[in-house]
């Protein structure tokens, strides 16, 4: 580091303070506090939005390139996606949370998998900074070995559900360390990082420097007094000290016009409207390094070995790293989309971008934002002492069960509260009883003894209305037929809940195409039943293909389970192999009369409530009684 230079500047804290239009609360620029005001929106207490459909031009386009290229493997390299989880702290074990941004991740990456994209899924831990030294210190431990013991947590964590990484990072790894070297010394050589003194509050839960107007007073367990974050109810504490500034407040406008020109950029639409917000007032310039003498547990300042690189700008250097920086990141890093909670916002839409601005690289395709999952209506933490383990949810409810429940029931746009009574009743409805039903319906021997594929007759069930179908069975066909479009639709946008809202009602539309035509009561001896017989089965299978194929994403080990029951080869899983019932516009069914896979059980076991002592018996199906 040559040419520094040294102009010591105070970041002021009040400076930005303006009043709010509407109450008589004091907002202020990256003040993300709630006075309830529209124009005061806050980024911890995020308001409901109706879902925002996405912009039809873009999904047009991704949709005719993705019908475009699903073959060929030239073409296949050509469309690389690269998707990110947070990576995430390692003071304590993970929670429910932090599955919940993998399984997210995880869906996406496999959903890009199937459409015939060349996708890298990176995850990890942020193992440096002053949370991570004083918890390693509160524990006795070297911070390396502490790091390691419980980065090994996540990971495995991850491994036992099926969360599908194609890489694994940790910050304390030797290309870490290279990569934000070089990319530090890159904003430095563009003068974009200057020698100041840095006074304000700092939150070292949060990792994050806040303004006056985003501090407030509480006791803390002994009834102290003491200062805490308004967004998070961290403590914070004053800190003074000369450290290196990042030149955040030059990138404000280019900022405004990035999310101007790109409104899908940050999705839900709701959180890139609170990030404008924001914009609108001026930006202070960032402290990004740390006294050495304070913080030793973190990478050095190049060419200043008493100071230590901010663990944010470490941290966020991460996904540059597994896309390859500094040597040959091009083919991820523009294609790269990040997953993250509401609370890291402000670091991936602000600092993020204004970094990777000022270091001359292409922005993130998007910012994917989820909210949070509450415990007794408290966000989880281990500090509230309310978080879920994930590892016992996945035990009690299988690893399939927690991600469906996962995805199916938090909204990106608002928290859920989590309860082991909600996710019984849901996966019990959805995963046993419509879905498992269903399977379970239409395979059984009573009805399909030869176990194959049956043949499906058009006389039976024409194109055009007549023989024994009926007027629902058309518009059944007509949802099944349409659904790839509407889930792929609501995965471009995070919206999985949506996905599997659109799935789950197929499904039931099914279960109601049998019941209707009740197979069960049909002659066999007869050749015309019998024929009417295989075609309610064709149908139905063809439908189950598709549930099959398009839930992959999200509960891999169901879904497997389920095609491998119905004969589908592994290779004959796609997006573009769904072909939704060829037979009735008279092409040929590759599956028609071949045998069904082996029968390996129920596709998801019915769970019982552990305070219920006597459950009533559940009345056997008819169809149970089938098989
Ligand atoms: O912030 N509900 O790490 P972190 C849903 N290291 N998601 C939750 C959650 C909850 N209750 N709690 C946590 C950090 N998460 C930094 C990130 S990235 C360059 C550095 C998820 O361990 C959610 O994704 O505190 C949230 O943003 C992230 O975990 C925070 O994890």
């Amino acid at each position: 580091m040559s040419k520094q230079t040294d102009a010591s500047i105070s970041v002021g804290t009040e400076s930005n303070s303006r009043p709010c239009g509407g109450c008589d609360k004091v907002a202020v620029k990256n003040r993300y506090a709630d006075c309830g005001q529209e124009s005061c929106k806050a980024f911890h207490r995020l308001p409901q939005s109706p879902f925002l459909s996405p912009s039809s031009a873009l999904y047009r386009h991704q949709r005719s390139a993705a019908s475009r290229c699903t073959s060929t493997l030239s073409c296949k390299d050509d469309r690389s996606y690269y998707i990110t989880t947070p990576i995430f702290y390692v003071n304590a074990s993970p929670h429910l949370g932090h599955l919940y941004s993998a399984v997210i991740a995880d869906c996406l990456h496999r959903y890009k998998l199937l459409q015939g994209f060349n996708s890298k899924f990176g995850t990890g831990t942020d193992e440096h900074g002053l949370k991570i030294q004083q918890a390693a210190e509160a524990a006795g431990k070297d911070p390396l070995n502490f790091c390691t013991d419980v980065s090994e947590r996540f990971k495995h964590l991850f491994n036992s559900c099926n969360i599908s990484y194609t890489d694994y990072i940790r910050t304390t790894e030797q290309r870490h360390h290279q990569a934000v070297k070089h990319f530090w010394s890159v904003l430095w050589n563009k003068g974009l990082i200057y020698k100041g003194s840095y006074e304000g509050w700092y939150s070292t839960q949060d990792e994050s420097f806040l303004t006056s107007l985003q501090v407030g007073d509480a006791l803390d367990s002994s009834g102290k007094e003491i200062k805490v974050s308004l967004e998070s109810g961290h403590k914070v504490e004053w800190m003074k000290e000369e450290n290196y500034m990042f030149r955040l407040s030059a990138f404000r406008s280019q900022l405004l016009d990035w999310l101007r020109g790109n409104p899908r950029a940050i999705q839900p639409e709701l959180f890139s409207q609170i990030v404008q917000q924001v914009l609108q007032e001026d930006l202070a310039d960032l402290s990004v390094s740390r006294q050495r003498s304070r913080l030793q547990w973190g990478i050095p300042v190049p060419g200043d070995a008493e100071q230590t690189i901010y663990v944010w700008l470490d941290a966020l250097v991460n996904y540059l790293t597994v896309a390859g920086y500094p040597d040959k990141h091009d083919q991820w890093w523009n294609v790269a989309h990040h997953i993250v909670g509401k609370d890291i916002l402000k670091f991936h839409a602000i600092y993020w971008p204004a970094f990777l601005l000022g270091a001359g690289l292409p922005l993130p395709q998007t910012i994917y934002v989820h909210s949070h999952w509450t415990s007794g209506g408290k966000k989880m933490s281990k500090s509230v002492g309310n978080v879920v383990d994930p590892v016992e949810c996945s035990q009690k409810f299988t690893i399939d069960g927690i991600r469906y429940f996962l995805l199916r029931q938090c909204i990106p746009e608002s928290d859920s509260d989590y309860t082991d009574d909600k996710v019984r009743k849901l996966l019990n409805a959805e995963l046993a009883d419509t879905l498992g039903g269903l399977l379970n319906r239409c395979t059984a021997p009573a009805l399909n003894p030869a176990q194959v594929y049956p043949a499906f007759c058009p006389q039976s069930f024409p194109y055009e209305q007549g023989g024994r179908a009926v007027v629902e069975d058309y518009h059944m066909l007509d949802s099944v037929k349409n659904l790839p479009a509407v889930v792929e639709q609501h995965y471009e946008s995070m919206h999985v809940y949506k996905a599997l809202e659109a799935i789950i009602a197929c499904v039931r539309k099914t279960n109601g195409f049998v019941q209707r035509h009740a197979p069960w009561k049909l002659d066999r001896r007869d050749s015309e039943d019998q024929r009417w017989l295989d075609t309610i089965l064709h149908v139905s299978f063809e439908c189950l293909r598709i549930y099959g194929t398009l839930l992959q994403p999200i509960v891999p080990g169901i879904s497997n389970i389920l095609l491998s029951r119905l004969g589908v080869q592994p290779g004959e899983r796609s997006l573009a192999d769904v072909n939704f019932l060829p037979r009735h516009q008279g092409m040929d069914c590759p599956f028609e009369g071949r045998a069904l896979g082996s029968d390996s059980g129920v596709l998801f076991t019915r769970l019982e409530n552990p305070n219920l002592d006597k459950q009533s018996p559940k009345k056997t199906k008819k169809a149970d009684k089938l098989k």
